[in-house]
């Protein structure tokens, strides 16, 4: 098959969804307006230069990391909560799930949550990363259900020189048997501002860059609500600014309770703690 297929943000959830089954991944050309972009590169810019290049062939020697996504920038919301990216991660990810709870025959949908977050810059001279799939983080079998979907957003142009990201369509549907190849790869070419959505499942690694430019993208992970974060949001982001995300953002960050009970604090939901009165201090303090 050709690379991925690419659409507008204004394309309909239904034939996105449908794409990213046959294909495990699509580019949205027009992801993140400019007023934002220009925001996240205001907030998380100067981190990125402060930061130094990694130290392992993994993370690349020649790219420069930085995490805490949500703790660095308010502006994250439209990109967490764009239509097509979270819409497809829900109708992905949360599927009833049927159980018996004594007598009673009863469905349980999962939550999802904000895993890693990391903003990638490539760098003249950088080597392809190892392809890999983001869901053996969780020691997942494959083909299976999905639990991972993930964005990459272009903060600058990509392209096959500069490293864009090395995608494998389709191979979400491979066994854990099949080694991928580098030439099954196709690189994504997007726009700044373009965003890049795939499934755990999907091999894909950083690409090359043989350009004379860095090469800056800002990935996120949702993760179904039954598994353990990729990164600690709890400790990522502080709690006054967890405060400052509408009531979506800050259940996605892990303030919520999976169903049917996973998450709780005080036998309650999670989320009721942020606002109001914290029982454990109470408790602690009687
Ligand atoms: O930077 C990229 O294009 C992909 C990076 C990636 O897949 C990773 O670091 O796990």
């Amino acid at each position: 098959m050709a690379g991925l297929t690419r659409v507008t943000s204004d394309a309909a959830l239904d034939d996105v969804v449908a794409i990213i089954e046959r294909d495990g991944g699509v580019i949205v050309e027009d992801f993140c307006d400019a007023q934002t972009l220009s925001a996240l590169w205001q907030d998380l810019g100067p981190a990125l230069d402060a930061q130094g290049y990694g130290e392992d062939w993994y993370n690349g020697t020649r790219t420069r990391r930085v995490s805490s996504l949500f703790g660095r920038t308010r502006h994250l919301t439209p990109v967490v909560t764009h239509p097509l990216y979270l819409g497809a991660a829900r109708r992905l990810m949360q599927k009833p799930t049927p159980m018996w709870i004594g007598k009673s025959r009863v469905e349980m949908t999962p939550t999802i949550q904000i895993s890693g977050t990391q903003l990638i810059q490539i760098h003249p001279g950088q080597g392809k990363q190892p392809l890999h799939r983001d869901d053996a983080l969780h020691l997942r079998t494959h083909p299976g259900p999905h639990s991972r979907v993930q964005l990459m957003l272009a903060m600058s142009d990509f392209t096959a020189e500069n490293g864009g990201t090395l995608v494998i369509p389709g191979s979400h549907h491979w066994d854990d048997e099949r080694p991928p190849t580098t030439e099954e790869t196709y690189p994504t070419e997007m726009p700044a501002g373009g965003g890049l959505i795939w499934v755990g499942g999907v091999y894909h690694g950083g690409g090359k860059n043989t350009g004379t430019t860095p090469r800056t993208g800002l990935t996120l992970a949702l993760d179904l609500g039954n598994l353990r974060q990729e990164e600690n949001q709890y400790l990522a982001v502080p709690k006054e600014m967890v405060l400052e995300y509408p009531e979506e953002v800050r259940r996605l960050l892990g303030y919520d309770r999976c169903p049917p009970g996973l998450g709780w604090y005080e036998m309650e939901d999670p989320y009721l703690y942020l606002e109001g009165e914290d029982p454990g201090v109470a408790r602690k303090a009687s």
